[in-house]
């Protein structure tokens, strides 16, 4: 079943590139794709050799690194751009064609036969340069379906490796997803892409439900970068897979490197990680009302279901506010190695709130007010014990 046997088409390097703040130089080109590769993504997409001069030198070069993930070029369905595709040394070939109306009417104007007719020209092609050549159609969504299943059925015919659905637009919601992949399912021997952009916030949604209904591959880029807002992003389609099967995840992947990928990226493209990422979020692992802190201060999985520590990360409690409670208080004291007693913390703790109430505290703040209790509690027994002089 697809969900155990899925595989990360990663793209940073191809529709990444297609994100507005991305230039990539070679050398960081070759980073990202050894970061990618420690981390254990199966395959790379780079941009077509055919899009510059520069493009096709590094495809050569990142081809010739030896990384562990297969490597992939994706070009137009031309026979020049396959030959040049080819002769840059990748592992495979991944070709798209626009399919949808509005493609078809005001992009190239081409009609199904020929687009048939290209894709088994270049298809046979490729494989006779004995390379995997995967044929997509670009905005399939919006693709008259027959159209689709007739063009999905020749390509598979003739032995294509994948068929790719792609969600140009990002307007598909998870059930059609579902849909036309089982439908596909039924049609194709082949495995099956899906490639989803995320205008509407349904990524990481249509891409699960893509492997539910029988893909095997999905497109992924990092933080999501891509046209406009981006595609299905790495960290999110990893937690999602680990939310499904945790094991098979921390088993796949070097999770701990997810942090450090994005990071890089983050800071090429000159944009921050933002404060909701999937797993890497500053906020991500910050539990703050007292009932989540107490419950987590028990079992970290009441309110977690992605383990820190996997992701080389860890948990925070969010202690100085008013919504805290004295479990998490008490919690505080411990790490600060100040013992007080239960009733002693449940004080501070009315106290903080009372003060919370007032201004935004700080930790300082609740740390300040543990030590000068426990000070006074301590001068206390030092009274008692002391004989009176
Ligand atoms: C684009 C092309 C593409 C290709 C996807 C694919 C898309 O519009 O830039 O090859 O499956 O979103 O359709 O990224
Ligand atoms: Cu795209």
């Amino acid at each position: 079943m697809s969900l155990e046997n899925f595989a990360i088409i990663e793209s940073t390097l191809r529709e990444g590139e297609q994100f507005a703040n991305a230039f990539f130089s070679s050398d960081q080109k070759v980073e990202i794709a050894h970061l990618l590769d420690v981390f254990g993504v199966e395959y790379l997409e780079l941009t077509s050799p055919a899009a510059s001069p520069q493009s096709r030198l590094d495809c050569e070069r990142i081809a010739r690194l030896g990384l562990k993930a297969k490597v992939l070029t994706h070009v137009r369905c031309h026979m020049d751009d396959a030959k040049l595709a080819v002769d840059t040394g990748v592992d495979g070939i991944d070709v798209v064609f626009g399919t949808s109306s509005y493609l078809r009417e005001f992009s190239h104007g081409k009609d199904i036969p020929y687009i048939i007719d290209h894709a088994v020209a270049v298809i046979e092609f490729v494989k006779s340069q004995g390379l995997q050549v995967r044929f997509s159609s670009e905005d399939s969504f919006r693709s008259d379906l027959v159209d689709l299943l007739t063009i999905y059925r020749a390509v598979d015919q003739i032995g294509v490796h994948r068929v790719g659905i792609a969600d140009t637009v990002g307007v598909a919601n998870p059930r059609q997803v579902y849909e036309l992949v089982k439908t596909l399912r039924g049609v194709v021997r082949c495995d099956i892409e899906f490639h989803g952009h995320n205008d509407t916030g349904c990524a990481v949604a249509n891409a699960y439900c893509a492997l539910e209904a029988g893909a095997t591959h999905v497109d992924t880029s990092v933080l999501g970068i891509g046209e406009r807002n981006g595609i299905t992003p790495l960290g999110g389609l990893v937690a999602r897979m680990y939310a499904y099967d945790a094991p098979m995840i921390r088993g796949r992947y070097h999770l701990p490197m997810l942090r450090e990928v994005e990071n890089y990226v983050a800071n090429l493209v000159n944009v921050d990680v933002p404060f909701n990422n999937y797993i890497t979020g500053f906020t991500a692992f910050t539990h703050k009302a007292g009932i989540h802190a107490k419950a987590i201060l028990n079992n970290p999985s009441t309110y977690e279901i992605l383990d820190p520590a996997d992701f080389g990360l860890t948990r925070y409690i969010h202690v100085a506010h008013r919504l805290t409670g004295w479990n998490a208080i008490k919690e505080r004291a411990e790490q600060l190695q100040l013992s007080l007693t239960d009733d002693e913390i449940k004080k501070i703790t009315a106290q903080i709130k009372a003060l919370a109430d007032q201004k935004n505290l700080s930790l300082d703040d609740v740390d300040v007010l543990l030590r000068s209790y426990h000070s006074q509690s301590v001068d206390a027994e030092d009274r008692d014990v002391l004989p009176a002089l």
